[in-house]
């Protein structure tokens, strides 16, 4: 018997905590956390410790399968990868001559790593469009912090933190490998804590301060805070003097914001919005967490993200040690989302300009994250602006992920052509007319520098993969060598060596050597003279957004579906709606057939408080309907006293185990497309009205 222990990263979460896998003739018997690992310290999750699990799972696609019985069937029949990849290739050139590269769109959910090898490969083919949720996950705290001071909002510094704000952001869940070892020296060493959270979560109940605030109304609690710092002459003179622009315009938009005014809206006490940002204000340094979920799913999320950008401005937490950090991946442009494989930014003028959501949102123009999956709706379902006819989706469950659910599959199926690459069948491989076998992480070489605080990070592969399954890289050098792409990588080898050129290390070498660390630099600002932003300044009031229709200054604004903007419909939906706190044995929609995952959270359930439960009959445990003026979806009722009565909150990604699942218990079916943020395509999936039914 050989055995070995590989040490790599885990890649079930965006975590990436540091793993060792135990390795017994070919096969991975064993994982543990990684002590070494700078950011996760030896911490696993139940999802990490399913790794052999889900890997030798008997549901896992092991073979190339092509669809048979006609587009409206779901039978597939196993292939060779020759017959498969003849398949792809076929109707991606069909697509291209018949209606031009940009009909074809590739699209990834949640960071899986494979953005940059996507993008080059549909730069090379022609086409601008990238597909991915970034517009609902952390695209708006880029675009909102960007525009703002010139670097993200995405790298809070805890560990040194003397007060710690998490802002609809429950990294106990979502997180807990990257940020809690973090957050947990921060509080140890004494540090406050606050949070804005209308649930009232486990580090909620730790909290100095807890905001319950009501979903959705988050700008104007940012703008409040800022109100009151100004008032107070709490914030930091000398840095809003040298180095913000439009301080007196913030001070007098902010002013209509008093706490009186705020609590109304909000729904948070007066007393505890101002307790609360003073907290924040004399207890510097700060860290702001943003929820990349939380903060990114309003339809005011860009006004959201520049607000709490600002907040950390004018107290003096930008780019400073316990502060929000500005970090900067050491492979540069070559990152995960670096522009050196973006493929709209390295296209002609001409054929980027194609890029779909650039005409409705033009900020995506100047800080180009993916294409917004409802931009890509209309161009399958309209032909608007123009036909996109065949569409490649590597690890996303787009009919489960993305709202309105309904739309998203009618979508799908009406394409000419559909690739899914997926561990699993789901209901969207189930429309895909061929569906391509991954490698898991544990037998994939790769490099990881997406939100890692300078540090880039080694996952080699620890066996080689299952049956028939081939790492995505090798699936995207195939198929450029079957469609005559020579201008494509040629090796696995050589795309990592490529994207690690700027560390002077090849992967050969840095397999060996395992990590990289650039020392974060403080007060990038001081050294440049300058932040990155038109005005060289941290811009509280952004003139350059004028040129592009949009206000200079944050704003808040109502939700479209809400108790005061639309109080007729209230009437039939009196409760407020929230969706997708993360639950830490699950990843959006996938696990759900993962034995020790799913007993712990074996069915969907809404978080109702029991008073509000009460008055309509529903007892602990009963299911019911869940009911928006979309529809209505199947759900558990759960009593919960740590939901305000008016609201409740249902987790997503349900589907698994239920006949037709997709549409009884996926929450995505009554969730809401329309209402995007005007800015950034940020979908309103955080504040919706609904009604609970009773079943029979
Ligand atoms: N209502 C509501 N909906 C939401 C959210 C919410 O808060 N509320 N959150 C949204 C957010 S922030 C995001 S990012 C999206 C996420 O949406 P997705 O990223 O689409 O998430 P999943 O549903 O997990 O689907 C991913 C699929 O990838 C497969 N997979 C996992 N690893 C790999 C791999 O390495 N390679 C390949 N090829 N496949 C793999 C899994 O089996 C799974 O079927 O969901 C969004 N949906
Ligand atoms: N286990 C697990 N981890 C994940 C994921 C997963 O699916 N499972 N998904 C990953 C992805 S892609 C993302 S984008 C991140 C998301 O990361 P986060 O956004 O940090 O997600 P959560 O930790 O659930 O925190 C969101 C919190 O916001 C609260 N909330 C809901 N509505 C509002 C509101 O209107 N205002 C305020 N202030 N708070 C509100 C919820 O109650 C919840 O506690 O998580 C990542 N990590
Ligand atoms: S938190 Fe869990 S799933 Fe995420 S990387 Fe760490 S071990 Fe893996
Ligand atoms: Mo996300």
């Amino acid at each position: 018997m050989t055995t070995k222990t590989v040490r790599t990263i885990c890649f079930e979460c965006h975590s990436r905590c540091g793993v060792l896998l135990d390795v017994e003739n070919g096969k991975v018997t064993g994982i543990r956390g990684d002590k070494t690992h700078p950011h996760s310290h030896g911490y696993i999750c139940p999802k990490g410790n399913a790794c052999m699990e889900i890997m030798y799972h008997p549901e896992r696609i092991t073979q190339p399968l092509v669809k048979v019985g006609g587009k409206d069937s779901e039978r597939f029949e196993a292939a060779s990868w020759d017959k498969a990849l003849n398949i792809v290739s076929e109707n991606l050139l069909a697509a291209k001559e018949k209606y031009g590269p940009e009909s074809v769109v590739f699209g990834s959910g949640t960071t899986r790593g494979m953005a940059p090898y996507l993008n080059r490969f549909l730069n090379r083919f022609g086409s601008p469009t990238f597909m991915a949720p970034s517009n609902m996950s952390g695209g708006p705290i880029a675009i909102g912090a960007l525009v703002t001071c010139g670097f993200g909002l995405v790298d809070p510094d805890y560990a040194e933190s003397r007060c710690i704000l998490l802002w609809a952001h429950n990294p106990e869940n979502s997180w807990p490998g990257l940020y809690m070892h973090d957050i947990n020296t921060g509080l140890k060493k004494g540090a406050k804590l606050i949070v804005v959270d209308p649930r009232r979560t486990r580090l909620a109940k730790k909290a100095d301060h807890w905001l319950q605030v009501r979903p959705g109304t988050d700008t104007a609690l940012v703008l409040c805070f800022i109100n009151v710092l100004i008032q107070k002459g709490l914030y930091d003179k000398a840095f809003v003097e040298k180095w913000c622009s439009g301080f007196d315009q913030l001070a007098k938009h902010a002013a209509q914001y008093t706490p009186d005014t705020t609590s109304k809206i909000t729904w948070v006490p007066a007393a505890d919005i101002e307790a609360a940002a003073e907290c924040f204000a004399t207890n510097g340094p700060a860290a702001i967490g943003p929820g990349m979920g939380g903060v990114c799913q309003q339809n005011d999320a860009f006004d959201l993200c520049r607000g709490l950008t600002i907040l950390s401005a004018i107290t003096g937490n930008l780019a400073v040690p316990g502060g929000n950090l500005q970090c900067q991946s050491p492979t540069r442009k070559r990152s995960c989302y670096g522009s050196d494989f973006d493929s709209y930014l390295n296209l002609p003028k001409e054929q980027a300009k194609k890029k779909l959501g650039i005409d409705r949102f033009p900020i995506l123009e100047f800080i180009p994250i993916p294409s917004p999956p409802q931009a890509v709706w209309p161009a399958i379902e309209a032909g608007k602006p123009y036909p996109v006819r065949a569409v490649g989706l590597f690890a996303n469950n787009s009919v489960c992920a993305y709202p309105n659910s309904l739309r998203v599959r009618n979508a799908l199926r009406s394409l000419d052509f559909l690739l899914a690459v997926d561990y699993f069948h789901t209901p969207t491989t189930a429309l895909a007319d061929v569906i391509l076998p991954p490698a898991h992480w544990a037998e994939r070489d790769d490099v990881e520098d997406l939100l890692m605080k300078n540090h880039v990070i080694a996952q080699p592969k620890a066996v080689e993969p299952v049956g028939d399954c081939r790492d995505e890289k090798q699936m995207l050098i195939d198929l450029a060598v079957k469609m005559g792409m020579d201008d494509y990588w040629k090796s696995v080898e050589e795309i990592l060596d490529y994207r690690l050129e700027p560390l002077g290390v090849t992967w050969a070498q840095f397999k060996v050597k395992q990590r990289h660390f650039n020392p974060i630099k403080h007060r990038m600002y001081e050294e440049k003279g300058r932040f990155r932003t038109p005005s060289g300044k941290v811009e509280l009031y952004a003139e350059f957004l004028k040129g592009i229709n949009i206000q200079p200054l944050p704003e808040y604004r109502e939700p479209a579906e809400s108790p005061v903007s639309s109080p007729e419909l209230a009437r039939d939906f009196p409760l407020v709606l929230t969706t997708g706190g993360r639950l830490l044995g699950y990843y959006h929609s996938s696990h759900r057939n993962i034995a020790s995952l799913k007993k712990r959270a074996p069915d969907p359930e809404l978080q109702i408080h029991p008073e509000t439960a009460a008055k309509l009959g529903v007892e602990n445990g009963e299911w019911v309907y869940l009911a928006t003026p979309r529809g209505k979806v199947e759900i558990k009722a759960l009593f919960d006293e740590n939901i305000h009565p008016d609201v409740v909150h249902s987790h997503h990604g349900f589907w698994y185990g239920v006949k037709d699942g997709w549409k009884r218990i996926n929450i995505n079916m009554v969730t809401d497309d329309e209402n995007m943020c005007p800015v950034t395509a940020s979908v309103p999936i955080k504040s919706l009205l609904c009604r609970v039914e009773k079943m029979a």
